[in-house]
């Protein structure tokens, strides 16, 4: 008999086709009536494939007596209440490590087209600009300048890489120093003081809910750029969107937003901000891994073994 199993919300397509061939998996989202659905599934199923952004509560948890386990497709987890997981001992896994390399280019490739403006520079020449008016203005160098990573974890560790290739230095703020050669500053305000690119790549939690306020901001300074690619809920985004429209800070590359999809339709009119529609891992290789993952933590719990990448 293949384990039930719920899957929050259509996610990945492949992994979707993968999951329903593996499991008897049912989808929540498309239940006309949850209550019920919960009701009927509520004495066999023991685990969730979960798929951002359905949340998952207490609540959730307690209409499934039977849950074991949640997979999660992404490395990210905020949409999960751990403490409640935790507390119910239910497993929660997630996909690490796989979408390092993909999140990595993203991030450089936001740092290089906010400071350099390559996209607006193509806008100019596609709009006849080039001719009519002459050369784009000049921007801004990225080799010699300070990248400070707010998070330096697996991810962050290969953006340093690839920063370091453009001649960019690093420095890091983290909750606990790490075993590195790499500068250490104690909180992000001194990071984004000592930074010329602030890169955020902490987890979103409850501790790091708009933790780049108006004082990191206001450390940054004018000449500062800020790229995240973290989670939108960990900058206070009216506050970033005032300052971007001030010009107290020079510029930044958004990978993510607050409510997504939905982002505030005043940044589109900015010349200083590069927005990319959340696509940091979205890629057919990376996605692909993403999803054997989730799978595999399910199949090797369901087989009685431990699975690799738990979260709680
Ligand atoms: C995905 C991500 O876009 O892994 C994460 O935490 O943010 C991204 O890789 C998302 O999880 C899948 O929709």
């Amino acid at each position: 008999m293949k384990p039930p199993i719920i899957i929050t919300s259509r996610g990945h397509a492949p992994t979707m086709a993968a999951l329903q061939s593996e499991f008897d998996a049912r989808i929540l989202s498309e239940a006309r009536d949850r209550e019920a659905f919960l009701r009927e599934l509520a004495p066999t199923v023991r685990g969730i494939a979960s798929f951002a952004p359905m949340p998952i509560d207490g609540k959730l948890m307690d209409a499934l007596p039977k849950l074991e386990i949640i997979s999660n497709f992404g490395v990210g987890v905020d949409q999960i209440n751990l403490d409640d997981a935790k507390k119910r001992g239910i497993i929660v896994t997630n996909t690490p490590d796989v979408l390092n390399e993909c999140v990595a280019d993203t991030a450089l490739a936001l740092v290089l087209n906010t400071v350099r403006k390559f996209p607006q520079s193509e806008q100019y020449l596609r709009a006849g600009n080039w001719a009519a008016r002459g050369p784009y203005p000049l921007t801004t160098s990225v080799g010699g300048k300070t990248l400070g990573i707010l998070g330096l974890g697996r991810i962050g560790e290969v953006i340093a890489k690839r920063a370091v290739a453009c001649g960019m230095k690093i420095r890091y703020h983290n909750r606990n120093r790490k075993e590195t050669d790499y500068p250490y500053d104690p909180d992000p305000v001194t990071l984004a003081k000592n930074s010329d690119v602030l890169m955020v790549v902490t987890p979103a939690t409850a501790q790091t809910a708009r933790i780049i306020n108006a004082a990191v901001l206001d450390a940054l300074g004018p000449d500062g750029y800020l790229v995240n690619i973290a989670r939108g809920s960990v900058v206070d985004e009216p506050v970033l969107l005032r300052y971007l429209q001030e010009k107290r800070i020079a510029g930044a590359g958004l990978d993510v937003f607050a409510d997504e999809p939905r982002v505030p339709p005043a940044f589109f009119t900015l010349d200083n901000c590069v927005l990319f529609p959340h696509v940091g891992s979205a890629t057919v290789e990376t996605r692909k891994a993403m999803g054997d993952r989730q799978i595999e933590n399910l199949r090797r719990h369901f087989a009685g073994k431990p699975v690799i990448s738990r979260v709680v």
